[in-house]
C-alpha cells in the first residue's frame, strides 16, 4: 500500500503542529532538559511536510518508492519523533521512552529507528548523503524526492557547500533543502560566531532555486513547495526564518536556548502557555 501526497489542509496541518509541540514538551519534561527550542521551532515545517507533502507509507517506512525526509541535524530528533508519532510511523506511547537507555528514541536520531533515514549527530553530512540519495533515485528511474532539513549553524560546515555544488551540477530537481534559520547555534547567534548572511544569496549563488520565507507559517511553506515544484532542472533551497521555542513564550524569550535546562516548576507554565488546542 502506498500513500500519495496528502491533500494539503491548512487547518489540519496547524492542528498537527500544535499536537507535535505538546509531544515535544512531554518528551523534554521526561528528561528535564534538552533541545526543546528546536522541537518547538520546527514543528510547523515538520507538520507541513508530513501532512502536506511527503509521499510515504506509515505501515511500511522502508517502502522503496517513498520520499525521503533526511534530518541532517541529529539534535532536532525530538521534533522528528513528534512528527513520526503523529504520522503513525512509531507508536505514540513510545515517546515516553525518549532519551532512556535502550530506547529507539535517542536524543540524536539513529537510522535504526523506523522513519529515520540517517544517523545524525555529526553535522555537515546530511546534504552530502541527500545528494547521493537524490542521484540514486533518479538513476533508478524513481519519482521519489528527497527533503533535507539543515540548520543555520550547520551551514558553517564546508561539506554542506561541496554537496550544494554537486546538487546543482547534477541538476537534482528531486532534491529540496530546508534550512532552519533560528538565529542560534551552540555558542550564540551565528552573526557573533561566524556570520552566514545573506544566506539565501549563497544558496542562489551555488545554483539552487532559492526562496526565503517565515518558517513558522505553514501556508507560506506550502506555497514555497508549490512554487519550487514548477522549477525544473535545479535543486530547491527553502530558507526558513523561525523562532526557537515557538508557541511557549517562556522558551521563546530565553537568550541562550540551544540546550535548555528547565526548572521542575516551569513545565506546568510551559504547558499552559502552549495551551490544549491549536490557536
Ligand atoms: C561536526 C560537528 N561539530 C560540532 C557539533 C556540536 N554541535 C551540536 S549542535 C551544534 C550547533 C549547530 O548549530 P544549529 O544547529 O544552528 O544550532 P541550534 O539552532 O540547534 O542552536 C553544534 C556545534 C556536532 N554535532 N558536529
Ligand atoms: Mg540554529
Amino acid at each position: 500500500m502506498t500513500t500519495l501526497t496528502p491533500a494539503a489542509d491548512l487547518r489540519q496541518i496547524q492542528q498537527r503542529a500544535h499536537t507535535m509541540r505538546r509531544h515535544v514538551l512531554h518528551m523534554a519534561e521526561i528528561v528535564g532538559q534538552g533541545y526543546v527550542g528546536q522541537g518547538l521551532g520546527i514543528a510547523d515545517l515538520l507538520a507541513t511536510v508530513y501532512f502536506g507533502e511527503l509521499r510515504h507509507d506509515p505501515k511500511n517506512p522502508a517502502w522503496p518508492d517513498r520520499d525521503r525526509f533526511v534530518l541532517s541535524i541529529g539534535h532536532y530528533a525530538i521534533g522528528l519523533y513528534a512528527a513520526l508519532a503523529e504520522a503513525g510511523i512509531i507508536p505514540l506511547a513510545e515517546l515516553d521512552t525518549y532519551g532512556a537507555d535502550g530506547s529507539r528514541l535517542e536524543m540524536s536520531a539513529p537510522e535504526t529507528t523506523p522513519g529515520v533515514e540517517l544517523t545524525g549527530g555529526s553535522l555537515g553530512h546530511g546534504l552530502t548523503q541527500s545528494v547521493g540519495m537524490a542521484l540514486g533515485l533518479r538513476l533508478d528511474g524513481k519519482s521519489a524526492r528527497v527533503f533535507n532539513l539543515l540548520s543555520d549553524g550547520e551551514c558553517q560546515e564546508g561539506s554542506t557547500w561541496e554537496a550544494a555544488m554537486a546538487g546543482a551540477h547534477h541538476g537534482l530537481e528531486n532534491l529540496f533543502a530546508f534550512i532552519d534559520c533560528n538565529n542560534q547555534q551552540a555558542d550564540g547567534p551565528p552573526s557573533k560566531v561566524m556570520g552566514l548572511e545573506p544566506l539565501h544569496k549563497k544558496w542562489e549563488a551555488f545554483g539552487w532555486h532559492t526562496q526565503r520565507i517565515n518558517g513558522n507559517d505553514p501556508a507560506a511553506i506550502l506555497a514555497a513547495l508549490a512554487a519550487a515544484k514548477t522549477v525544473p532542472g535545479r535543486p530547491h533551497a527553502i530558507v526558513l526564518d523561525t523562532l526557537m521555542g515557538r508557541g511557549v513564550p517562556l522558551f521563546e524569550q530565553r537568550e541562550k536556548n540551544h540546550f535548555i535546562r528547565v526548572a521542575p516548576e516551569e513545565w506546568a507554565i510551559a504547558r499552559s502557555q502552549l495551551g490544549e488546542a491549536a490557536p
